[in-house]
């Protein structure tokens, strides 16, 4: 049976990183059954609390002090900030490398106990769009922005097998209101499948460091999640509904990283600094 939030206890409070985000706005709001307070923080500016149920810290990841002082006082985490798309190493480096060290290691000093790790479908984007691939397939990180998702994961692990902190990353394929394009046909997630996806990650008990594909009940999937069935995630939207719509653009050219790859564009960025 699947369990809600009407059945299981909300948490006492959630810290969630990247709050000014695309979606973190979303789950600013699709989350509050999961806890009496949620700490909203981003480096960028946020809207401020609508109540006492929310409180709204401006900390840039990157600096550790602020992140240690950020985390204190909460029962999970769910990190959604960073550097969110392909850039130059050194943009990426503070924000998601240094800066998912610093959450963990400030869980560990407060005894968090639960993180939920936004990964991204850019740790295997270098997979071919026909491939079908699980949780345990090696990583072909598509961009210096997939290789700190992959960091992040290795983490994930790091702190799960020394320090007993359980992880879920998901690894989100493209979480939009709508699919933008042929590719995303196969990668979308609904912003409802993605707070279900959130409510499993944060109460299955025992979930050590799981591995999820983060998409919709899309018709064309690459991704097996059997790996993470304990979690039971069962995604109630599909991107079938926008088809007839994305269908309407052009299809791209045949040698197109978008029409070859998983992880689409993002395997033809770079390089930078030449
Ligand atoms: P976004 O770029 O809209 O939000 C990321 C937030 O992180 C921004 O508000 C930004 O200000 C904040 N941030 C950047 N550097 C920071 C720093 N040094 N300190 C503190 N905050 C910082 O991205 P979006 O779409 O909301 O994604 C949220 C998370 O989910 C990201 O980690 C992204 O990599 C991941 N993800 C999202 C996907 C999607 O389809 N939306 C797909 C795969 C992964
Ligand atoms: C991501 O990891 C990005 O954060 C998001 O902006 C999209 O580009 C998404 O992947 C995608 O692959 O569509």
């Amino acid at each position: 049976m699947t369990t809600t939030a009407s059945t299981r206890a909300p948490f006492n409070r959630l810290l969630l990183t990247g709050a000014a985000g695309g979606l973190g706005k979303v789950l600013r709001d699709s989350l509050r059954p999961y806890a009496h307070v949620i700490r909203l923080s981003d480096i960028a500016p946020m809207a401020p609390a609508i109540d006492d149920r929310e409180e709204v810290v401006v900390c840039d990841l990157s600096d550790k002090q602020a992140v240690h002082r950020l985390v204190e006082g909460v029962d999970a985490i769910l990190h959604f900030g960073g550097v969110s798309t392909e850039h130059a190493f050194e943009e990426i480096l503070g924000a998601n490398i240094c800066g998912v060290f610093h959450i963990y290691e400030a869980a560990r000093r407060h005894g968090v106990k639960r993180v939920i790790f936004a990964s991204s479908n850019h740790v295997i984007g270098f997979y071919k769009q026909d491939e079908v691939i699980d949780a345990r397939s090696p990583r072909r990180p598509d961009s210096y922005y997939g290789l700190s998702k992959s960091y992040g994961e290795d983490m994930a692990t790091f702190y799960f097998d020394r320090y007993g902190i359980e992880t879920v990353s998901i690894r989100i394929g493209s979480s939009f209101p709508e699919p933008q394009n042929r590719r995303m046909m196969s990668t979308w997630l609904s912003y409802d499948d993605l707070t279900q996806l959130l409510e499993r990650a944060l109460y299955t008990p025992d979930v050590g460091h799981t591995v999820v594909y983060g998409m919709s009940d899309n018709k064309d999937v690459w991704w097996d999640n059997h790996f993470a069935s304990r979690l039971g995630f069962s995604p109630r939207d599909t991107s079938e509904v926008f088809r007839e719509k994305v269908e309407a653009q052009p299809l791209p050219a045949a040698d197109d990283p978008a029409r070859i790859y998983q992880g689409g564009a993002f395997c033809a960025a770079g390089p930078f600094g030449d």
